[in-house]
C-alpha cells in the first residue's frame, strides 16, 4: 500500500514537471546560435519555426502531421503542408520547419517589426520590446 501511494506521488511530481519547468529558459540566448549577442535573419527565422513546430507538435513525437498542422486543412494550407514536407513522408520534422522557414523567410515581418533600429540585427533589447508588445503563442 505504501509503495502504491509513493508512485503516485513520484509520478504526480513528474507530471508537473512536465507541464510546469521552474525556470523561464533564455529565448534569446537559445535564439542566438552564433553567440554574437544579436540574432540574425537566419537564427530569427530558425527559432520562430522551433516555436511554432513545438506548439504544433501536439503529441510531441518530434512530427507534425496534416491533423496537427491543421485540423480544418483547407487546400491552400495542404499546399503549404506539402511544401514544407520536403521528403514527402507525410510528416515535418523540425529541420524540415527550419529549412523552408529560412528558405521562404517566413518571419521576415516579424524579423522589420522587431528590429526597431533597423541595423539588420536584434538585439537583446529589441527582442524584449518585441516580446512585450506580442500576445498569445509567440511570446
Ligand atoms: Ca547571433
Ligand atoms: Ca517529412
Ligand atoms: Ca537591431
Amino acid at each position: 500500500m505504501r509503495k502504491i501511494l509513493l508512485l503516485t506521488a513520484v509520478a504526480a511530481t513528474l507530471t508537473s514537471c512536465q507541464t510546469k519547468p521552474p525556470v523561464q529558459p533564455d529565448r534569446f540566448g537559445a535564439a542566438d546560435l552564433n553567440k554574437d549577442g544579436v540574432l540574425s535573419r537566419t537564427e530569427v527565422n530558425h527559432y520562430f519555426a522551433a516555436e511554432v513546430f513545438v506548439a504544433r507538435d501536439t503529441n510531441h513525437d518530434g512530427k507534425i502531421t496534416r491533423e496537427e498542422w491543421n485540423p480544418v486543412m483547407n487546400a491552400k494550407d495542404g499546399e503549404t503542408f506539402a511544401a514544407v514536407d520536403a521528403n514527402k513522408d507525410g510528416a515535418v520534422t523540425l529541420e524540415e520547419a527550419k529549412a523552408s522557414a529560412q528558405a521562404k523567410d517566413t518571419f521576415a515581418a516579424d524579423f522589420k517589426v522587431a528590429d526597431s533600429n533597423k541595423d539588420g540585427a536584434i538585439s537583446r533589447e529589441e527582442a524584449k520590446a518585441f516580446y512585450a508588445s506580442k500576445e498569445g503563442p509567440m511570446r
